[in-house]
């Protein structure tokens, strides 16, 4: 029978999300995608329709707007989703707490707390239909603070305590519930910091072999293609030459 079931991925315009869709649908999984930059997941649609007959369906989402979620999820309400990959999230800036912006701060509460957990909640329904996976995307941040980190590893450490609330909370319906917490991995994500700074952003990732998108989304899709009977509960990857959140051998 043709596989029905629909992975829903959030930040699947770039990055992390966008390895993810590509991983998950060489695996054969459909997929569901909202994001702002619809244009770039018009593209990706095109391309794995045609690579790994999967279907896939894009909506334009600003994740910052709630209203925004609900409605999404009133368009998808018929589709039978069996896996999130809660992944969309940003750092704005690196300056101290007292020194931040609250716009940026504020961008990253809606983000990475406001918008992560409406999904979740929302698609929680469906996964139980379905007893389905909830991946949650944090960071070695939720476990480490760092100078100028502030709001974004509080909200990290939010994305990791929260899942471990999720598994609790979902126990004995089937739903798996697993937190990837990924040390540096060269994507847009130090570009947005620095609100497109490519000398400091590049500075990040420059002197090291740092992750890339699909050794997270390759880990993801080893994760989901587990048996029922084993929830990979929380996967902390680093780059071999990174052993903390500021410890780096770079050259
Ligand atoms: C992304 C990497 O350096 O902010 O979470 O922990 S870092």
């Amino acid at each position: 029978m043709k596989n029905e079931n629909y992975t829903l991925i959030t930040g699947a315009s770039s990055g992390i999300g966008e390895a993810c869709a590509i991983a998950l649908a060489r695996d054969g999984h459909n997929l569901i995608l909202p994001a702002r930059r619809k244009e770039k997941l018009e593209d990706l649609k095109t391309k794995l329709e045609k690579e790994y007959n999967v279907a896939v369906l894009v909506y334009k989402v600003d994740l910052g707007n709630i209203e925004e979620i609900e409605s999404f999820f009133n368009e998808i309400k018929g589709q039978k989703i069996n896996v999130l990959i809660n992944n969309a999230g940003l750092a704005l800036g690196k300056a101290s707490f007292e020194d931040s912006e609250w716009e940026d701060l504020n961008r990253v509460i809606d983000i990475n707390i406001k918008a992560f957990t409406k999904v979740a909640q929302l698609a929680i329904p469906h996964l139980k239909e379905t007893n389905g996976h909830i991946v949650n995307v944090s960071s070695i941040s939720g476990i480490e603070a760092y100078e100028g980190g502030s709001v974004y590893c509080g909200s990290k450490a939010y994305v990791k305590m929260i899942s471990k609330a999720l598994r609790i909370d979902l126990m004995g319906t089937g739903v798996r519930v697993t937190d990837i917490a990924p040390g540096l991995v060269d994507t847009e994500f130090a570009t947005v910091r620095f609100k497109g700074d490519k000398t400091k952003a590049d500075s990040v990732y420059e002197g090291f072999t740092p992750l890339f998108a699909k050794d997270i989304a390759d880990t993801i899709a080893f994760t989901l293609s587990r048996p029922k009977n084993v929830n990979l509960e929380y996967i902390l990857i680093m780059p071999t030459a990174q052993a903390s959140a500021t410890r780096i051998a770079k050259s």
